[in-house]
């Protein structure tokens, strides 16, 4: 990533993270903002909200704000308000939590009904903590998330969707996805003057 500063126009991208309590959302957004960020807390609306500046290929300027949802239930009314104009979604599960996996299809559902966009924002699938999978007992399947993946393009009859293994703990592939998440999307934004 290039340290120059963002001049001139850029593409500004709300990005937010789905999927169930405890997959790992804010640690992702962590990991990816690092210390360069500025973060907000949002107490009122229930969602922590972030900023980071980068240049995609090096030359592409792409101001990302992130909405990780907070989760307390009475803030579930503020759901709509925080889908809506979502140009990517992060849609995470974790592969130590199968029923996180299977819920992830109603995550992206309830997201596309509500994010008010057309097309509809590109999503990236994540299977996260893959550093545990090394330890016993039973995991998600890189080959099922796979398999999510292509069901939730035919269902939904979306084309901008992907799917990577990720680890906020190690960092592998945490960076990866916010910027293939941009690349997809960014055919849906046009750039806004500074
Ligand atoms: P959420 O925002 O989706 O609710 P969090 O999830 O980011 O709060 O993470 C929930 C718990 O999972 C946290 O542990 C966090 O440290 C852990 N976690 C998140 N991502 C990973 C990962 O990639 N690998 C491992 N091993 N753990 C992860 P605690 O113990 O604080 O509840
Ligand atoms: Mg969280």
């Amino acid at each position: 990533m290039s340290k120059k500063p963002m001049m001139g126009s850029y593409y500004l991208l709300k990005v937010v993270l789905i999927g169930d309590g405890g997959v790992g959302k804010t640690s992702l957004c962590r990991r990816f903002v690092e210390k360069k960020f500025e973060h907000k807390y949002l107490p009122t609306i229930g969602a922590d909200f972030y900023v980071k500046n980068v240049f995609l290929d090096d030359v592409t300027p792409v101001k990302f704000q992130i909405w990780d949802l907070a989760g307390q239930p009475r803030f579930h009314s503020v759901v709509d308000m925080y889908f809506r104009g979502a140009r990517g979604a992060l849609a995470v599960y974790s592969v130590v939590d199968r029923e996180s996996y299977n819920n992830l299809i109603n995550w992206v559902k309830r997201l596309i009904e509500k994010s008010g966009v057309r097309p509809p924002p590109a999503i990236m699938i994540l299977g996260n903590k893959i550093d545990l999978r090394a330890g016993p007992g039973e995991f998600v399947s890189p080959e099922e998330g796979e398999l999510l993946k292509n069901r939730i393009m035919k269902e939904f009859g979306l084309k901008n969707v992907d799917f990577l293994e990720t680890s906020a703990k190690t960092g592998e592939n945490v960076i990866e996805s916010f910027y293939r998440l941009a690349k997809m999307a960014l055919s849906m934004v046009t750039r806004t003057a500074k």
